[in-house]
C-alpha cells in the first residue's frame, strides 16, 4: 500500500505527491517506464546511501564496506544468473555513462563505431554527433531497410566499408528480434567488437522470449528500469576476463566515482523478483498484449513502423497516419491522461523535437494489470482521438473513459507473494 511522503520540506513534499498522483491517474505509454515494487523503493530510499566504497567488493579505498560490499556481490551474482554471462559490473549509474565506459574500455578516441542511425532506432549514445559517441569517436551509422526491418547483408556491406572497431545492436526504438548471431559473424569478419545494448528488452531476455545475446556479444549492456521493471541505472556484463577488468576499471575510476549502493541494493531487490516465476509470467502478457495493441493500430489503417511488433514496443507513422507531427500528438494525448512520448521514425524530416511518429509501449501498463481487451480500448481510443484531433467534445469523453481505466487498474506495489 502506498503511504503518502512525509516532509519537512513542503514544497518538495507537494511535488512529489503530485507527480505520485499523475502517476496514478495516467495511462503511462512510453515504452522505457515501469513501476518498480514497494521493496526496490525502500531499498532505493534507505542509509545506503549515505555510504562511500569507490572500488569493488574486498577492493575499495574507504572503511565500513562490509555490508554494502556482500549488497554489491549479491547483485553482481543475480546478474550473471539472469543474463547466463561470467561477468556483471553493478556500477553503472545510467545507460548512457555504462556505453561511455564501455567505449573507454575497448576504443581509442577516434576509433570507428557502427550503429543504428538515431532516426531508426538507435540510441545517442551509440554514435549520434552530439554525444560523448560522436564527439570523440568516430562515429558511422547503419540503416533499417524499406520494411522498417535490419537488413544484415547490407549491415555487413557497411561494415566491410567503414571497418568499425566496435558494431552496436540493441536499441531504443525496434520492434523486431534483433538476431545476434549474425551480428556476432559480421564482427568476427571485420574484427570488430559487438557491443548489445539489449536496454529495451532485458525482460523478454531473461524470460526467453527474445534469443539471449549472451554466447554472441563481446559486452552487453542494460538498463535496470524498463522491461526488467527495477531501480533508475545499469549493468554491464561479458564472459570475456579481460574485458571485465577492463570494464571494471573504465566504470571506475574510468568514468565513475562512489557507487550509489542505495541504487545498487534496489537492483538487486528487482533481480531477486526478476528470478521468480511471476516475472516470466508478467514478460508473457507483455508481449501479448503489445502484440494486441499493435494490431488493433493496424486494424484501423495506422501506418506502424516495421509491422507488427515482435516485442514491447512499436512505433507510428502519425504524419502519414493522421497527418500530425509526432510533438501534436504527444501534446493532445497529455490532455487525455495519456502518456507517451514522440519519436523519430526512419528518415524521419522532422527535427527529433517534433518528429513524425511516436512510440508506444506495454511494459507500465502490463505490470498495472493490462491485458489484451485493456489495449484494445486504449488503442481504439488514441485512434479516434487523433483522427479528430480539435473535436474537444469528443476528447472530454475519452478523458472520462481513460481516467476510469487507471482508478480500475491502480498502481501495483507488490509483484510476488513472498
Ligand atoms: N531514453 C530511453 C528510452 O526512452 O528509450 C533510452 O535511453
Amino acid at each position: 500500500m502506498y503511504k503518502k511522503i512525509s516532509l519537512r520540506d513542503t514544497e518538495i513534499e507537494e511535488l512529489i505527491e503530485l507527480e505520485n498522483q499523475r502517476q496514478e491517474d495516467y495511462v503511462e505509454l512510453i515504452a522505457s517506464e515501469n513501476y518498480v515494487s514497494e521493496d526496490v523503493l525502500k531499498a532505493a530510499g534507505s542509509c545506503l546511501t549515505n555510504k562511500y566504497g569507490e572500488g569493488y567488493p574486498g577492493k575499495r579505498y574507504y572503511g565500513g564496506c562490509e555490508y554494502v560490499d556482500g549488497i554489491e556481490t549479491i547483485a553482481q551474482e543475480r546478474a550473471k544468473k539472469l543474463f547466463d554471462v561470467k561477468y556483471a559490473n553493478v556500477q553503472p549509474y545510467s545507460g548512457s555513462v555504462a556505453n561511455a565506459a564501455i567505449f573507454l574500455s575497448l576504443l581509442k578516441p577516434n576509433d570507428v563505431v557502427l550503429g543504428l542511425d538515431l532516426s531508426c532506432g538507435g540510441h545517442l549514445s551509440h554514435g549520434y554527433k552530439i554525444s560523448f559517441s560522436g564527439i570523440f569517436y568516430n562515429a558511422t551509422t547503419y540503416f533499417l531497410d524499406q520494411n522498417g526491418h535490419l537488413d544484415y547483408d547490407e549491415i555487413e556491406k557497411r561494415a566491410l566499408e567503414v571497418k568499425p572497431k566496435l558494431i552496436i545492436c540493441g536499441y531504443s526504438n525496434y520492434s523486431q528480434i534483433i538476431d545476434f548471431e549474425r551480428f556476432s559473424q559480421i564482427a568476427k569478419k571485420v574484427n570488430a567488437y559487438l557491443l548489445a545494448d539489449i536496454s529495451h528488452i532485458s525482460g523478454p531476455i531473461i524470460a526467453k522470449l527474445h534469443p539471449s545475446p549472451s554466447p554472441y556479444a563481446d559486452v552487453i549492456m542494460t538498463t535496470t528500469h524498463k522491461t526488467l521493471r527495477g531501480t533508475r541505472g545499469a549493468i554491464i556484463m561479458t564472459n570475456n576476463e579481460e574485458l571485465a577488468k577492463k570494464i571494471d576499471r573504465a566504470v571506475f575510476p574510468g568514468y565513475q566515482g562512489g557507487p550509489l549502493f542505495h541504487q545498487i541494493a534496489a537492483k538487486a531487490v528487482s533481480f531477486y523478483e526478476a528470478l521468480q516465476p511471476e516475472f516470466i509470467e508478467y514478460q508473457k502478457q507483455l508481449l501479448v498484449n503489445s502484440k494486441a495493441f499493435c494490431q488493433t493500430f493496424i486494424n484501423k489503417g495506422a501506418k506502424v513502423i516495421s509491422g507488427l511488433t515482435q516485442n514491447h514496443l512499436f512505433s507510428i507513422d502519425v504524419k502519414t497516419t493522421y497527418g500530425l507531427t509526432g510533438k501534436q500528438c504527444e501534446d493532445i494525448l497529455h490532455t487525455l491522461n495519456i502518456t507517451i512520448n514522440k519519436n523519430s521514425i526512419p528518415f524521419d524530416t522532422e527535427k527529433p523535437t517534433t518528429t513524425s511518429g511516436i512510440r508506444l509501449g506495454t511494459a507500465a501498463m502490463t505490470s498495472r494489470g493490462f491485458k489484451e481487451d485493456e489495449f484494445i480500448i486504449i488503442a481504439n481510443l488514441i485512434d479516434k482521438a487523433l483522427r479528430e484531433p480539435e473535436n474537444l467534445i469528443l476528447h472530454n469523453v475519452i478523458r472520462k473513459e481513460i481516467v476510469k481505466l487507471t482508478h480500475m487498474f491502480p498502481i501495483v506495489r507488490k509483484y510476488i507473494e513472498k
